[in-house]
């Protein structure tokens, strides 16, 4: 790993040259961004992974890693052999990972920005979040959709417990439906009360032990690329 795909983050507000709450209009030149936050160990760079296997023969994508203090997410994403190792770029954010993705986005938008430079074409950048709480999501300056990842393990309660990553998200996964047994979570409690905090916003329920490849997640995926094209 060398120290040139790292990019720390940047805290001055006055060197970012970013507004964190402007929205970015899709448009030729550039990746649509979709953004995976949800808390530590619900599946987010599983999904990562799942997402690269699914779509990577059909669609030209990049991924951005978020840890606090490590590579550890792109390291394994760059061992799993998911993709080419170029189009993985890690961002150490040193502090809270909302902090990075919400409030001071330029390391991320760099490494974004680095990866389209880099691989001419580039459809899809996937930005994994660092785990953090319920209250993390990504500015719409740095991402055009996000799913928010919860898993089964943490309890049945989580979905009733609302946060904007759960109220909010475009796209709200249920991860782990396996281990529901396991951990004695209501599947049906969970799935609805999901229901009823989204509202119309779709919910997948998913276990990447019996779906690897995420088909429900990357078919959703697919939708917002060509949903997006068409706007651009
Ligand atoms: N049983 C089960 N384990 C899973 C599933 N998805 C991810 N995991 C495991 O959960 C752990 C945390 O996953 P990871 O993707 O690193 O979580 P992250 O911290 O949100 O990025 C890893 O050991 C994964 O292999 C799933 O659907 N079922
Ligand atoms: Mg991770």
């Amino acid at each position: 790993m060398s120290a040139d795909h790292v990019h720390p983050v940047n805290f001055d507000p006055a060197d970012a040259g970013h507004d964190p709450h402007e929205a970015h209009e899709p448009h030729e030149h550039r990746a649509v961004r979709i953004g995976i936050g949800g808390p530590v160990g619900s599946g987010k760079t599983a999904l990562t992974a799942a997402l690269c296997r699914a779509l990577g023969g059909s669609v030209n994508l990049a991924v951005v890693t978020n840890d606090i203090y490590t590579t550890e997410d792109a390291d394994f994403l760059r061992a799993a052999g998911v993709l080419d190792v170029e189009r993985i770029e890690a961002v150490q954010t040193g502090a809270c990972p909302h902090t990075a993705i919400r409030d001071d986005i330029t390391a991320n938008l760099d490494a974004v920005e680095l990866l389209e430079h880099r691989i001419p074409g580039l459809e899809l950048v996937i930005i994994e979040s660092g785990g953090d709480n319920l209250t993390a999501v990504f500015s719409r300056g740095l991402v055009d959709r996000q799913i928010f990842v919860v898993d089964v393990a943490g309890g049945d309660k989580v979905p009733r417990k609302g946060g904007p990553g759960v109220t909010t998200a475009d796209l709200l996964v249920i991860n782990k439906t396996d281990l529901a047994p396991m951990v004695g979570a209501d599947l049906g409690v969970m799935t609805a009360d999901a229901h009823r905090m989204r509202g119309a916003l779709p919910v997948i329920s998913q276990s990447l032990v019996d779906t690897p490849d995420a088909p429900a997640v990357a078919d959703w995926v697919r939708a917002q690329l060509r949903t997006l094209a068409a706007v651009s």
